[in-house]
């Protein structure tokens, strides 16, 4: 207690130093306060729109160049009546090869009675299914297109709300999509719809809360180079000639010039979702352990070489 005064002394006397070199030096002192209000607002605003930026689903990378709407983004039904909502599609820059979609919904909520590709992508490489409030679809450009590029709608869903209040169809981290010339998801963003019953629910809150997890889970890429190295041991590797030209899946009637094509298509599209060891069919072309879109893309690009 009683060495509490000598300390109160000190701080003071430290304090009418302070102020005195404030006054000696006002306008360091001003620059002082200027620069840390600068800082701290920096602080905030980065923080602030960090937060408030993810408006639709992130389900992509940002340098992706290919969007996803769901449309209109907010419908407003009466229960158990059938509504319609729009996939649309824009690749701005790219030509896409192939898209995986996953939705998902409530099926305590909303009922999806159909979901149908529509005339963007015209190849359906895995059909749609509507089962455990998830619906499930893949859809590619034609083997010998090069990739679509441009916009339109990718699929027609039809949604009947059960239940008063608000649902929605989400985009979940599984879509996604390949364009020529890369080997990574290029899903740029995702939008949402909500739907709305009439009547009782007041505020059909607007927000889809988009599922926040910032990047893809980028599957089909990361195959490529990390893959060679465990199999280079054994050697008695079946196949007669090295295959060259990656979408050269099988050698059914191959010519000079021509070794990847519809052949090759239809062993593809035979073998689409098998999952094994890297490389373990040749239709499994990025050797990642899936035939998936990432390795239609390849074979789309190589065709009719
Ligand atoms: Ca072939
Ligand atoms: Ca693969």
């Amino acid at each position: 207690m009683a060495d509490k005064k000598p300390v109160f002394k000190k701080l003071l006397r430290q304090s009418g130093k302070v102020y005195a070199w404030i006054r000696q030096y006002p306008l360091i002192t001003l620059n002082s306060i200027l620069l840390l209000a600068v800082i701290g607002l920096s602080v905030w605003y980065y923080s602030s729109t960090e937060g408030t930026l993810p408006q639709i689903a992130e389900v992509s990378h940002q340098a992706g160049s290919v969007n996803l709407k769901l449309e209109p983004a907010s419908v407003i039904v009466a229960v158990n009546t059938e509504t319609t909502i729009n996939m649309t599609i824009d690749t701005t820059t790219a030509k896409v090869t192939a898209a995986a979609v996953e939705l998902t919904y409530d099926p305590a909520k909303l009922q999806v009675t159909s979901a149908t590709a529509g005339d963007f992508l015209t190849i359906v490489l895995v059909q749609s299914t509507i089962a455990n409030g998830k619906i499930n679809f893949t859809l590619a450009a034609p083997p010998d297109s090069g990739g679509k590029q441009g916009s339109g709608t990718l699929a027609t869903i039809k949604v009947k709300p059960l239940t008063t209040g608000p649902s929605t169809l989400t985009f979940t981290d599984n879509t996604q999509v390949a364009v020529i010339g890369s080997n990574n998801n290029e899903l740029k963003s995702a939008a949402d719809a909500t739907i709305s019953t009439l009547g009782a629910s007041p505020s059909p809150s607007p927000s889809p809360s988009p599922s926040p997890s910032p990047l893809p889970s980028p599957s089909p890429s990361p195959s490529a180079s990390a893959s060679p190295s465990p199999a280079a041991s054994p050697s008695p590797s079946p196949s007669p000639s090295p295959t060259i030209i990656p979408g050269d899946i099988t050698d059914n009637g191959d010519t000079p010039g021509d070794e990847v094509n519809h052949h090759d298509y239809n062993k593809l599209l035979q073998d689409f979702g098998k999952t094994g060891d890297p490389g373990w069919i040749r239709s499994d072309i990025d050797r990642n352990g899936r035939v998936y879109i990432s390795d239609y893309n390849i074979f789309v690009r190589n065709y009719g070489q």
